[in-house]
C-alpha cells in the first residue's frame, strides 16, 4: 500500500517559498513516503492560481517524479490547460476534484468535466471530497464516467471507498481520511492519502509496517496518535496547524499558511505544540 502525502504549500509574505517545498518534499521521501500529491487540500490547491499550481508542480517534480498534480478548479479553459502543461512536463498522474460551489450540477455535467480531464491526459485520478465540494462522485458516477484510473476519496466511510474498488476492479483507491490510514491498508485498499503525513510521515510508514506483519494491535495505537495529534490540530484550525507540526515535530521551517488560511499566533503555536509533544510521549511511554 502507498502513503501518499498531500503537500503543504509553503508561503512567506504570501508568495510561494520554492526552496522550502523543495526541502520538504525531501524530506517527506527520506522518511518513506511514496508519492506527493501537489495541489491538494492541505496544499491549498483551491486558493491558488494557474500559475501557482504549476509553480508548485516544478519545485516538486525538481525533486521527485512520484507526483499527482492536482488541476482541478472552476474554470474549464484552465483545468484542461495545467492538465496539458502536466503531461508535457511528463507528469504521470493527474487529478482533480469536481467543480465545487454549484452544489446544483447535474450529474451528467461531472461526468463531462472529467471526461473532457481524460482527453487531456492518459491517467486522471479523481479527487472525491464530498463534504468540501458538495457532492459525491461515487463509484457509480466513477463508472459512467469510464476514464479515471484511480480515486483518492476524503471519506470517512472505508466503505464509500471500497466500493470503488468491487464496481471499478482495476481502479486505485485510496482514502484520504487521516483517521483511516491504518483502515485503508488493512483492508486492502492501494494506500492512503494522509494529511498527517506531512508532520509524522515515519508514524504512517510504521503503522504500514505493523500492518503488513500482523500487528494490528500495535497499528491501532499508532493509528490512534494520529488522530489524537489531528483532533488537537483540527481545534486550532487544521492546516495553519499543520505548518507549526511540521517545524516542531521535524525541525524544519516550512514557512506559513496564506490568507484566508491565517497562520496561528505564538500564544496558539506554543500551546498546540506542547500538547502534542505530551500526546506523543504518551504514546512513546506506552510502547516502551
Ligand atoms: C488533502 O489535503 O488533499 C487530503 O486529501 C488530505
Amino acid at each position: 500500500a502507498e502513503i501518499i502525502v498531500p503537500v503543504l504549500t509553503p508561503f512567506n509574505d504570501g508568495k510561494i517559498n520554492i526552496e522550502l517545498l523543495k526541502e520538504h518534499t525531501s524530506s517527506l521521501l527520506k522518511a518513506g513516503v511514496d508519492r506527493i500529491f501537489v495541489n491538494g487540500t492541505t496544499g491549498m490547491g483551491p486558493a491558488l492560481s494557474p500559475g501557482e499550481k504549476e509553480t508548485n508542480l516544478k519545485a516538486v517534480l525538481e525533486v521527485t517524479d512520484k507526483v499527482i498534480f492536482q488541476v482541478g478548479s472552476l474554470n474549464m479553459g484552465e483545468v484542461k490547460s495545467l492538465a496539458r502543461e502536466g503531461k508535457e512536463l511528463g507528469v504521470k498522474t493527474i487529478a482533480s476534484y469536481a467543480p465545487y460551489y454549484f452544489t446544483g450540477l447535474p450529474k451528467s455535467l461531472i461526468v463531462r468535466y472529467f471526461k473532457e480531464i481524460c482527453g487531456e491526459h492518459d491517467e486522471v485520478y479523481l479527487y472525491n471530497y464530498p463534504s468540501a465540494v458538495g457532492k459525491d462522485v461515487d463509484a457509480e458516477t466513477v463508472k459512467e464516467i469510464g476514464c479515471l484510473k484511480g480515486v483518492k476519496d476524503t471519506n470517512d466511510s472505508i466503505n464509500h471507498s471500497l466500493q470503488y474498488k468491487r464496481v471499478n476492479p482495476g481502479m486505485k483507491v485510496f482514502n484520504g481520511a487521516d483517521t483511516l490510514v491504518m483502515t485503508s491498508i488493512a483492508t486492502g485498499l492501494d494506500g492512503t492519502v494522509s494529511a498527517a503525513a506531512n508532520f509524522v510521515p515515519e508514524v504512517l510508514v510504521e503503522i504500514r509496517r505493523k500492518v503488513s506483519e500482523g500487528k494490528v494491535g500495535e497499528a491501532m495505537k499508532l493509528q490512534f496518535m494520529v488522530d489524537e495529534l489531528v483532533s488537537l490540530a483540527k481545534g486550532y484550525g487544521y492546516i495553519p496547524s499543520i505548518y507549526v507540526l511540521v517545524k516542531g515535530i521535524r525541525g524544519y521551517d516550512v514557512g506559513n499558511p496564506r490568507p484566508p488560511l491565517f497562520p496561528l499566533g505564538d500564544v496558539e503555536r506554543k500551546e498546540l505544540l506542547d500538547k502534542a509533544i505530551k500526546i506523543m510521549e504518551k504514546y512513546n511511554k506506552n510502547e516502551a
